[in-house]
């Protein structure tokens, strides 16, 4: 039989692989690079990530999908109870788990109690993927791996492979999907071709405007900001060939006080949310956007079951 036809009989694989992880182990990013498009959005504050977020990556012979979760962490709201509920959820459910180590941190306590919770999972596939390896040097990197072993021996299981990768320097990115597909059980596809994740548009708006409000904001305000897109209508009265998508959206924050540092003086912190978060809105939906913005105070909604329903939690 020559190679060509062993290959064409290769049976077709598709199935979840979901990423966990400390929060800002660099689980998104990771998650865009391999699906080549913006799907989650990123920060560099920690617990950017709120809901999973699939992404899908398509091969002539298999269908990974991607299930990114927030970050897992010593929950101190009810928010944090909820997302970590999320991240144990979704482990039960896929058919391979990514666990996200960064590179330049030593294993911490953080990682230790997601390890442990692993171990007990004994049906599903573990990967380690140590992440951001372009912040260090061989040597670094090379003790990285091998605490990386030595923690899954240490709670009496193996990683089925220990990936290193950097997702901003492109560097075995496409290699850890490589190897997440043969862990993935034989069935047709399950997606659409050509479809990069199931994210409702609605959601991926008020995403995009999050992470530029995320932007440049400190201490506990990140935590504290929520936005939901109230309405997406064309623009009445506007010929075919210039139409004009109206979106409002608003923007949560937890107490008055922080209203003034979302708005900015004169409101120019707001409008620079605006601007920059309408460019990518443009870019995903492919047409001009009309963006209206407004600042709410949910008091406290982080801790409030009413509150987080209403917010979609
Ligand atoms: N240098 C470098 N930075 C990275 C890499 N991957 C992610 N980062 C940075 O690490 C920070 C966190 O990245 P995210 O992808 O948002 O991390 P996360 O694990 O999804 O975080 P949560 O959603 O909060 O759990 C961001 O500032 C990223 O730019 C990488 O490969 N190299
Ligand atoms: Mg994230």
């Amino acid at each position: 039989m020559s190679a060509r036809t062993q290959s064409s009989e290769a049976p077709h694989r598709a199935g979840f692989a979901c990423f966990v992880g400390r929060p800002n182990a660099g689980k998104s990013t990771l998650t865009n690079a391999l699906v080549g498009q913006k799907v989650a959005i990123t920060s560099s504050r920690p617990q950017t990530t709120r809901h999973t977020v699939r992404g899908i990556v398509h091969r002539p012979d298999a269908q990974l999908i991607l299930v990114d979760t927030p970050g897992l962490h010593k929950p101190r709201t009810l928010l944090g109870e909820r997302l970590n509920d999320v991240v144990r959820t979704t482990w039960a459910e896929v058919d391979v788990i990514g666990f996200c180590l960064p590179a330049d941190q030593k294993l911490g306590p953080g990682d230790k109690f997601i390890a442990k919770e692993l171990a007990g999972i004994k049906k599903t596939p573990k990967v380690a993927i140590v992440t951001k390896t372009d912040l260090v040097d061989s040597k670094q990197l090379a003790e990285q791996l091998i605490a990386v072993d030595q923690l899954s021996k240490e709670l009496g299981f193996e990683w089925q492979e220990i990936v290193p990768v950097s997702a901003v320097g492109d560097q075995q990115v496409s290699l850890l999907a490589d190897l997440l597909i043969p862990l993935l059980p034989e069935s047709p596809p399950l997606y659409p071709e050509g479809d990069l994740t199931d994210e409702p548009e609605m959601v991926m708006v008020a995403e995009l405007i999050r992470e530029a409000a995320l932007e440049g904001v400190r201490d506990e305000l990140p935590h504290s900001i929520a936005v939901v897109v109230e309405e997406m209508l064309p623009r009445e009265d506007r010929p075919a060939d210039k139409p004009l998508l109206d979106i409002h959206a608003n923007v949560y924050i937890e107490r008055p006080s922080q209203k003034g540092i979302i708005i900015g003086p004169k409101g120019q912190r707001l409008k620079d949310v605006g601007t920059k978060s309408r460019k990518h809105i443009e870019a995903l939906l492919g047409t001009p956007v009309y963006l209206d913005l407004h600042v709410k105070v949910a008091k406290d909604w982080q801790r409030d079951p009413k509150q987080l329903r209403k917010l979609g939690f």
